[in-house]
């Protein structure tokens, strides 16, 4: 059982004002895997505290002060990547493989790519008779998920970090253990004490706290639309800046007449990686009706050919599903697809062949899907594909922006006729033949998919406010 039951606050171990205890369950056993003690408003407010003393040095560091931090940072969480990997898997569920190849090595991409942009940042321009100065935003608190947990507060605490902020980390209460691991890390490289603040405790409370407080200057949020809209409407009495990520349901288009055993394989992994459970995964896959039957075939037989299994086992395979909420929600829109009459190709609901514990789903297919069919609108979350038939590109263009969902979408197809059809999708993101985004290169969605950019320079520049300095001499 792994055991963090002190926040880390102003440079230091802290006990919990909070007090009360919080047992993560392991999704591939349903037994107990982490302790944390769920914090308190208290605990966030003197988190803050920490973090506002702090700002007054830390936004006066120099470029290459903070440079040497994030290479100090680098060199200290190389050393424990097979620490971070492993708790994410036990924790969430991601297969040692996906962990230590994928999960871990994610959060040093963001510090290393944040590096190499902050040396090239320009902090200084002159427009006119006016110096733009670049400068940091101030106290940050951080609300992040439990999906790609170490990725996605690297996305955040590596370019906040680099523009001289200081910050609050709120981690998912599914995956503490990882941040609790990031915390040492930071204290290891020698953070300055009160940069790096990190509470451990729920949305509700301490995630509510922070996005209120009158002296957090910034909050940024990966999650639900749900819990996206709760901190948003928190923060507007305070007129805090509030940058969010909230999810997708992304389309793939595949563009008629493609070679589809060439095609395909990649972006139905983005289905089927971490058990479905991206923001990004391309789960509406948009077919030209002369293809369905074949497209059909194929993806049955990717599916039909991905082992559910152990997350700490070797080998290519899928694990469960975070939690019991998660897989009930799962098995609900699965049961909702039955119901609005889609044809279920391979899967459906319930526990996979020959699994009698565990939060695993059965990899599954549905085709005549329709729009507007639920599990077509639903951000699934689950190892589950959608057919979707079209009749020509206009109609697949219209089907694949029809979604209150910007974040990503993907083309399948020859890239020079994707490239242009990639200009008419309202997303953040297009990948064409692939899935994967490119960590230096900016990352946030259209529509209600968020606001914001994360990622290299557009990261930095999105934790940085603008100051017009006009008559000073050049
Ligand atoms: O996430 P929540 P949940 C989507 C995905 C998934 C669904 C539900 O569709 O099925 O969300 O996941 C904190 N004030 N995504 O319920 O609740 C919470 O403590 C402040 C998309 O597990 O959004 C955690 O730290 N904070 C996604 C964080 O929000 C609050 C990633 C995320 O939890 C809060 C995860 C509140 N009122 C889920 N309520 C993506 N964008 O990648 C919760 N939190």
């Amino acid at each position: 059982m792994m055991s963090y039951l002190k926040h880390y606050i102003d440079g230091q171990w802290v006990d919990s004002e909070g007090g009360k205890r919080h047992l993560v369950i392991n999704p591939a056993t349903e037994e107990p895997c982490t302790e944390i003690t769920l914090g308190s408003a208290a605990d966030a407010d003197k988190a803050v505290k920490a973090a506002r003393r702090a700002f007054e040095s830390f936004s006066q560091t120099s470029v290459e002060e903070r440079a040497a931090l994030l290479e100090r940072i680098i060199a200290e969480y190389k050393k424990r990547i097979p620490d971070i990997a492993r708790a994410i898997s036990i924790e969430m569920g991601a297969p040692m493989g996906l962990a230590m190849g994928a999960q871990a090595p994610a959060g040093l991409g963001h510090f290393a790519y944040t590096l190499r942009a902050l040396r090239e940042f320009r902090f200084e321009e002159v427009v006119g008779t006016t110096k733009v100065l670049h400068e940091p935003i101030g106290v940050v608190a951080m609300i992040t998920p439990w999906n790609w947990p170490v990725n996605q507060i690297a996305a955040k605490v590596a370019p906040a970090l680099a523009a001289g902020n200081t910050m609050v980390l709120k981690p998912s209460e599914e995956t503490p253990a990882c941040a609790a691991i990031l915390a040492e890390v930071m204290d290891a490289a020698g953070v300055p004490a009160g940069v790096f603040n990190l509470v451990q405790g729920d949305g509700p409370t301490v995630g509510a706290a922070l996005s209120s407080h009158p002296d957090v200057d910034m909050v940024s949020f990966t999650g639900s639309t749900r819990a996206g809209i709760a901190i948003a409407a928190a923060a507007a009495p305070t007129v805090k800046r509030v940058h969010q990520e909230l999810g997708g349901k992304a389309p793939n288009l595949v563009l008629e007449g493609s070679d589809l055993n060439a095609v395909l394989p990649p972006t139905v992994m983005g289905v089927l990686a971490n058990t479905g459970q991206s923001c990004i995964a391309p789960t509406r896959v948009l077919v030209h009706q002369s293809q369905v039957d074949d497209a059909t075939a194929f993806i049955k037989n990717m599916m039909e050919a991905t082992p559910v299994g152990d997350p700490l086992t070797e080998g290519a395979h899928i694990g469960p599903v975070v939690n019991k909420a998660q897989w009930e929600k799962i098995q609900g829109l699965i049961q909702s697809a039955i119901d609005e009459g889609a044809t279920l190709v391979t899967g459906g609901t319930g526990l996979p062949e020959g699994v009698n514990r565990g939060y695993y789903i059965r990899p599954t297919l549905f085709r005549d899907v329709t729009p507007e069919m639920r599990i077509a609108k639903e951000e699934t979350f689950g190892p589950v594909a959608t057919i979707i038939s079209y009749g020509n590109e206009d109609e697949a263009v219209r089907i694949a922006n029809d979604t209150a969902y910007g974040l990503s979408a993907t083309i399948s197809g020859d890239p020079a006729k994707a490239g242009k059809v990639a200009r008419r999708m309202r997303a953040g993101l297009v990948t064409i033949n692939s899935w994967s985004p490119d960590p230096g290169a900016p990352f946030g969605g259209y529509k209600q998919s968020g606001n914001g950019r994360e990622y290299g320079k557009w990261g930095l520049t999105d934790f940085m406010e603008v100051k017009s300095v006009v008559g000073e001499p050049a």
